[in-house]
C-alpha cells in the first residue's frame, strides 16, 4: 500500500471521521451552499450529505471540532417541502432540530449545528465546508 493511503487511514482513524464507506474531511474554509458544493467537487468529492446516524454522527464530529456549523448536500430548492440529495433523490434519513424545517423566509439549504441536528436555513450564510469521498 503506497504511504499516503496508509497514512489517509492513520489520519482518518485519528480522527475518528469515517462512516462505512465515506470519509468526510473539512480544512477549516467556508463558504455558502454553492461555494460548498462547487469546493467539494473541485476536491474529487461532494459536499456532505448524511444518510444515517452513523455518517451524521462523524459530520457532527468535525462541526464540533472546527465549532462551526455546516451546510450538508441536501436542499428542497426544486419543490418546498421536498427535500432532497444532490443527485435529486428524496432524503431517506433526517435528524432535524424540534420545529424545523420551518421554512422561515426562505430556508432551501440545510445546516447541521454541534449537536448533530438539523435546521432548515437560507443558502446565502458562510458555513464550514465539509466534503465527502
Ligand atoms: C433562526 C434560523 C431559522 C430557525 C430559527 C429557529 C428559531 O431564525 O436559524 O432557520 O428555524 O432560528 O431556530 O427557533 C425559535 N424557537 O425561535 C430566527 C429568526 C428570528
Ligand atoms: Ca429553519
Amino acid at each position: 500500500m503506497y504511504c499516503a493511503s496508509v497514512f489517509s487511514l492513520v489520519w482518518i482513524f485519528i480522527n475518528g471521521n469515517s462512516a462505512g464507506e465515506k470519509t468526510f474531511q473539512a480544512n477549516g474554509s467556508e463558504g455558502d451552499f454553492e461555494t460548498s458544493k462547487a469546493t467539494c467537487s473541485q476536491a474529487g468529492g461532494l459536499l456532505a450529505s448524511p444518510r444515517n446516524s452513523a455518517e451524521n454522527t462523524a459530520i457532527q464530529q468535525i462541526v464540533v471540532r472546527h465549532n462551526k456549523a455546516a451546510y450538508v448536500g441536501i436542499n428542497d430548492i426544486e419543490t418546498e417541502g421536498s427535500f432532497k440529495y444532490l443527485s435529486g433523490e428524496a432524503i431517506g434519513y433526517s435528524n432535524w432540530a424540534g420545529g424545523e424545517p420551518n421554512n422561515l423566509g426562505t430556508e432551501d439549504c440545510v445546516e447541521i449545528h454541534s449537536d448533530g441536528k438539523w435546521n432548515d436555513r437560507s443558502c446565502n450564510e458562510k458555513r464550514l465546508i465539509i466534503c465527502e469521498f
